[in-house]
């Protein structure tokens, strides 16, 4: 069944983008699909448009109505071109001379290691862990002695951890220099995929904590300064190691979510009908209650498992692909799942505002 979230074309919505740009609307999955194969840049059953849109527009299109709109090739910050530099193929994101220079900067860190059977076979996780630790450690001229002994001790806490038989968790939380997040990246470059870091992620990161210049290089859109009261509630850096993952959840406030580098896919329901499969989830977990934005629980075992396949095996379920320079409104209340789209180890960064 399909949720209240229509599928078809809104009578008169066409009219209404034309005055800023290119607009498209996928009304089946096939036609997702054959978008996919094209471009891979797909959206089924959200609005979308090309280009800059004026606040009006935006207003009377999306933010009066409380309806998702993907505003394709947007949103360009200066972090953009700073932050982030490509291997001459273009394919390897890897990060600038200038973000090394904040190299000491610390970050809250998530780290998940899927539990499954490959944990048996080489090139597991913790095979992949060691190896990053005996890469770290050898002599690197870019590298400092104090935060190569941070990266070291973090890096063998993490094995402990995931080692550890008193410990069911897959998912770890900790604080460690952005010099982890590039080193990892530099460790991952030019390695094959099944022997790169992964599921490395600076998740929900506050930008106010970046130190000046960073959190410069990202100024709030003037969609989030001028569409509602200018009130930003809160706001968020994502860097990770492709897969990237975050379990359905919805915001306390309206949320425009930027991509920088990589690309991620968005599942979004309306508050109805992600109320209903949150429900439907903890009451098979026999729980109930609300969501946690990124509560360790549903980070981990049955509660991530049972929320991801209630959301990602549904085919009815609206989809975005957000690429860099693309930005997706959420409206508040709308529930959301996020997952990287692209190679294992790659790099994927956002930035996203809740505002009021
Ligand atoms: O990018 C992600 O992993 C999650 C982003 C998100 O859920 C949000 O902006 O509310």
């Amino acid at each position: 069944m399909l949720s209240s979230f229509r599928l078809g074309p809104r009578p008169g919505l066409n009219s209404r983008l034309a005055s800023f740009g290119h607009v498209s609307h996928c009304t089946k999955r096939q036609s997702r699909s054959q978008s996919t194969s094209t471009d891979k840049r797909y959206h089924f059953g959200v609005e979308a448009a090309e280009g800059k849109i004026d606040i009006d527009s935006f207003r009377r299109i999306a933010w009066d109505p409380k309806i998702p709109l993907l505003l394709r090739a947007s949103h360009k910050f200066p972090a953009n071109e700073k932050w982030f530099r490509f291997s001459e193929k273009g394919s390897y994101p890897s990060f600038s001379p200038y973000f090394l220079s904040f190299a000491d900067e610390i970050l809250p860190y998530e780290f998940t290691i899927p539990r499954s059977p490959l944990h048996n076979r080489p090139n597991s996780e913790h095979e992949i862990l060691s190896a990053f630790l005996e890469w770290l450690l050898r002599p690197h001229e870019d590298r400092e002695p104090p935060l190569i002994a941070a990266m070291e001790s973090i890096v063998k806490s993490i094995i402990n951890e995931t080692r550890s038989p008193n410990n069911p968790s897959n998912f770890q939380q900790f604080e460690a220099p952005v010099a982890l997040m590039i080193a990892a990246c530099q460790f991952n470059e030019n390695r094959e995929s099944d022997k790169r870091l992964k599921n490395l992620y600076v998740a929900q990161s506050d930008l106010s904590h970046l130190p000046g210049p960073l959190f410069g290089d990202l100024p709030a859109p003037d969609i989030v300064k001028h569409a509602g009261k200018g009130d930003i509630y809160s706001s968020s850096i994502w860097l990770g190691l492709q897969p990237t993952y975050t379990p359905l959840h919805r915001d306390p406030n309206p949320n425009l979510f930027c991509q920088l580098v990589g690309s991620k896919k968005i599942r979004l329901m309306t508050p109805d009908r992600g109320d209903r499969i949150y429900a439907h989830v903890r009451k098979e977990l026999g729980l109930n209650g609300n969501s946690r934005f990124r509560g360790t629980e549903m980070m981990e075992g049955r509660e991530r498992q049972l929320l991801h396949d209630a959301v990602w095996n549904d085919a009815t379920i609206s989809e975005v692909l957000v690429n860099p320079t693309d930005a997706l409104f959420i409206p508040m209340g709308w529930w959301h799942s996020v997952a990287s789209n692209g190679a294992e180890g790659n790099l994927n960064a956002s930035v996203n505002w809740w505002f009021r």
